[in-house]
């Protein structure tokens, strides 16, 4: 929908969140793809498995061994990470279990020299990412770490082999943490963003640190928050997992990490799947309100992304390549609230309205608060792009601009429809 007015910002009822301009490429892009993969995938009961079952070390390190994800093809996850219409991706370097899914002379605990595969996959993924212009960022768990003797983390430590009282966690932080994030920032070109995870525990001085050290190697690589829990640090806001907030609730940019089913890590266990009509909801939902989408796979041991999720990726995907323009580089609604019958996006001039298939209002939507003039109204996958009829009041005793919007019959898309 196109509305007259010269002022920019004559829509703007809600602020957007104020922007440092490193981070536009990444609100720009709105949806990224997650990918928790380790030698977790091999028992394929997820990643808290290790904890789970108090695996020893001795124990979990076996699972190295075994490790030989032949089918593994970074071109072909790039693909469906495109094909989905996502525009980055956020791999886990390091889990929780500690075992690094790159070649790293800090730790010989990593799948170039501990497992047969004998390839760095973080090597064929940066290529692939740049080849295909997709930004490849790295998942890394600083303070979790159960295979090493010196993580200290609040609460989830591994205390079936090492003893807290004996924990000395510079050598840790020094030892592994740093380096490793060194080698993730030097060997593979630009990193978008490092997501970390869980700093329960993590001092102020080192959470400090760690954004220090990582500023020193790639300046414009982002942060989120998770990499402490002092409020305000980091370049943007992690929601909680599955977390969608309510409309106008963070002052910064933001994200919401999501699984497909119910699981990170890969499992045979969970399969409650959401459909593409919710995850494309979901989308709207958290696109609406000015966040991005972070949504997650979990590859086999061979190296795959399970079909159930590609298949629903690319469902999703269709839908996003046709809908691209209300999508990326747009803003969140300029409107407080939650909208029973959708979201809305907007960017200078125009406002993407996006209703609900199953919320399709048949006599037209009201929308309260335009005071620009509507020059133009369609559906956007109307190629044809066939004007929609609407009116607009002003009721001054209420001090209330409405606009009336006739819609067609019917929804004009899959799942969202977008005006
Ligand atoms: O413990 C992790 C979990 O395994 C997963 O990586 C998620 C993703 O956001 N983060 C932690 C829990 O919040």
């Amino acid at each position: 929908m196109e509305e007259k007015g010269k002022e920019k910002n004559a829509l703007n009822l809600v602020k957007a969140p104020e922007q440092d301009p490193k981070t536009a490429w990444w609100t720009g892009s709105r949806f990224g793809m997650f990918i928790h993969w380790g030698l977790y995938a091999i028992p394929a009961q997820g990643e808290w498995m290790m904890y789970a079952q108090k695996t020893p070390v001795r124990e979990y390190e076996k699972l190295a061994g075994q490790f030989n994800p032949i089918a593994f093809d970074a071109k072909a996850w790039v693909k469906l990470a495109k094909d989905a219409g996502m525009r980055y991706i956020v791999i886990t370097a390091k889990h929780h279990d500690g075992f690094a899914m790159f070649h790293s002379a800090a730790d010989p605990f990593n799948i170039v020299d501990a497992a047969p595969f004998g390839r760095d996959p973080m090597l064929e993924l940066a290529e692939a990412c740049r080849e295909e212009g997709i930004v490849l960022c790295f998942y890394y768990s600083h303070v979790i770490d159960w295979h090493h003797p010196h993580s200290l983390h609040k609460e989830h430590n591994n205390t079936w082999d090492y003893k807290l009282e004996e924990k000395r966690f510079a050598e840790y932080w020094e030892g592994k943490v740093k380096p490793q994030l060194r080698e993730l920032l030097t060997g593979y070109g630009r990193v978008g963003l490092l997501w970390f995870d869980t700093a329960g525990g993590l001092s102020e001085e080192d959470s400090k640190d760690i954004v220090e050290h990582v500023r020193s190697l790639q300046p414009d690589c982002l942060m989120n928050s998770r990499v402490s829990h002092v409020m305000g640090m980091g370049d943007y806001v992690s929601k909680g997992d599955n977390e969608i907030g309510m409309s106008g609730e963070d002052r910064r940019p933001w994200e919401t990490p999501m699984t497909l089913n119910q699981s990170w890590g890969y499992t045979t266990r969970d399969q409650i799947w959401k459909t593409a009509d919710s995850l494309v909801r979901k989308l709207v939902n958290v696109i609406g309100k000015g966040g991005n989408l972070l949504l997650n796979v979990g590859p086999t041991p061979a190296g795959e992304i399970p079909e159930l999720s590609a298949q629903r990726l690319r469902e999703v995907g269709a839908w996003t390549h046709r809908n691209s323009e209300a999508i990326y580089g747009t803003e969140g609604s300029p409107f407080l609230g939650e909208l029973q019958w959708g979201g809305i996006t907007a960017r200078t001039g125009r406002l993407y309205l996006h209703i609900f298939n199953d919320k399709w209002p048949k006599n037209g939507l009201r929308i309260f608060g335009i005071r620009n003039s509507v020059l133009r109204a369609y559906a956007l996958a109307d190629t044809e792009r066939r004007e929609l009829s609407f009116a607009q009041e002003y009721d001054e005793a209420l001090n209330l601009h409405t606009l009336k919007l006739d819609l067609p019959p019917d929804p004009t898309d899959s799942y969202v429809s977008v005006i």
